[in-house]
Parts: C-alpha cells; structure tokens; sequence
C-alpha cells in the first residue's frame, strides 16, 4: 500500500483529482463487524430516530420503508466513532498513515456516519461536504468512505466529478424529493459532465477532500449497499456551533495518537 506525499497530492493539491482509492485497504471482515456493531444499535431505536449509546440513528425518510425490519428502514447511523471497532479503525497504523500524511501531524475526528443505502433507498445528490461544516479552520479536511459491501452502479455506488475540489462551496438547495432524508441538498448550478463513477470492493478506501463534488444514485438492486465514513480535519480554531451529528474527538498530536481516554 503505498500511501505519501504523492498520495496527498491528489486528493488536495489544485493539480490533482481530488481523491485517492486505496484497494483492499481493510479486511472485510472489519466492515462486517461495524456493520453488527450498528445493527445491533438500530435494533435497540426499532428503526424510529433515537439516540442510542451516544449514536443517533435515523431512518429513511421514503414513506415506503415504514413497515420494514428495523435495520431495513434506517438511512443512516451517525456519531460511531467513540465505539471500539470504529476507534479501534482510526487509530489503526494503515489509517494513521493516510491521515498524517495527508492532514499533517495534528488532526481530530469530527463526524462518522454508517450508511446503510437499502434496497429501493434514493441516493444522496450532488453536494460538497465542507457545505455541512461551519468551523475553522475550514480547510483541509478530508474523509474516509470504506466499503462496508460491493458499490456498483445498480446499488447505488458514489460518482465524483474529479478537479471539482478546487471549487469553491456552491450554493446547495434543499432536495425537492418529497421524503428525501435529514440534510440531504443538491448542487444545482455546476456543470458534472465528467464525473465517473467510483465501483469499490469491500475493505475498498476513498479518500477525498470536503471541497469534491459527488453524489450517489439510487439503489436499484435487491441487496443493502454499505458505507461507512469518517471525517478529519484540525484542531478547531475558535468556537465551533454545536451540531447534532458532529463529535469531535482530537485524534493525533504531534503525530503521536491521543491516549484513549477521550473516546469514554
Ligand atoms: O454513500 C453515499 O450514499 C453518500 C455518501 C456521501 O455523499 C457523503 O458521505 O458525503
């Protein structure tokens, strides 16, 4: 695995794309245990908006997902990286790498959200993540999407629009989907021609700045399609409002992981 300076290159400099894949980044097998981690979780909500152990679980807004099983009905899990088999994964050597590499040797974690995208789940439109964010420093800041399944284009995998990182935040209106889910808005003033689809295998790593253009579509296949994803960015400079998914947690100090004690 090869993860340096050139690697941070592209996913922040002006030149490169904005993003980096890293195939076969983790086992699959720790997906799959973030994946009954949150299970279990969305199971003690019964698939309704709750706060359960310090996570916040929050269904799909469809009306068509009402009468389903509890881990059928849920959109999105937020607030996971307190847990052990998520902090466990960032403070692991191979994602401490990435990280000090690309964000330097002072960083905190400040969002994590599992995405279960279930059958017939509308995707997230085009939007740039740095919109959701409000505190300084407002760059960089980088996130970790790690394929929890297969993403591909019948289930409803990310497209990016490579370059787009140099832009600035767009304008995003709300999604005019009736049902749509918590926070979703659309970039609907910027050109995408261009934009390729990101197919990943599980244990798969993208890694791309807050300023990238992308979205994902809908899933069109009988199978959930699996995400998790972490947000990094640098010690916060001055007040930062308070934010219902956000949780910071400073991570690394002069390069050095921060004891453990925070997480608890
Ligand atoms: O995985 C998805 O369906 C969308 C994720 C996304 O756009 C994001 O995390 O910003």
């Amino acid at each position: 695995m090869i993860i340096d300076q050139a690697m941070a290159a592209e996913v922040h400099s002006e030149q490169g794309p904005g993003f980096a894949r890293i195939n076969a980044f983790a086992d699959p097998s720790v997906g799959e245990a973030m994946r009954d981690d949150v299970i279990a979780l969305v199971r003690a909500s019964d698939g309704r908006v709750a706060e359960v152990d310090g996570a916040l679980v929050l269904p799909e807004g469809q009306a068509d997902f009402r009468a389903k099983a509890p881990e059928d009905r849920i959109s999105k899990v937020f607030r996971l990286h307190r847990r052990p088999v998520f902090a466990d994964f960032i403070r692991s050597p191979e994602v401490v790498d990435v990280l000090r590499n690309d964000l330097g040797p002072d960083v905190d974690c400040f969002l994590s959200q599992f995405i279960f995208k279930n059958p017939g789940a509308w995707g997230q439109p085009w939007h740039q993540d740095s919109f959701y964010f409000h505190f300084e420093p407002r760059r960089p800041i980088v996130g970790l999407w790690l394929a929890i399944t297969e993403a591909t284009l019948q289930n409803g995998c990310l497209h990016v629009l490579p370059g787009s990182q140099r832009e600035p935040i767009h304008e995003h209106v709300p999604d005019a989907r009736p049902g749509a889910n918590y926070g979703y808005v659309e970039i609907v003033d910027h050109d995408m021609t261009g934009s390729t689809p990101v197919l990943m295998d599980p244990g798969d790593l993208l890694v791309f700045d807050s300023h990238l253009m992308h979205r994902s579509t809908d899933n069109l296949s009988d199978g959930y399609r699996g995400a998790m994803v972490f947000h990094f960015c640098l010690p916060v400079v001055g007040t930062e409002p308070d934010n219902v998914v956000n949780d910071r947690v400073p991570l690394l100090r002069g390069g050095e992981l921060v004891p453990a004690d925070p997480y608890n």
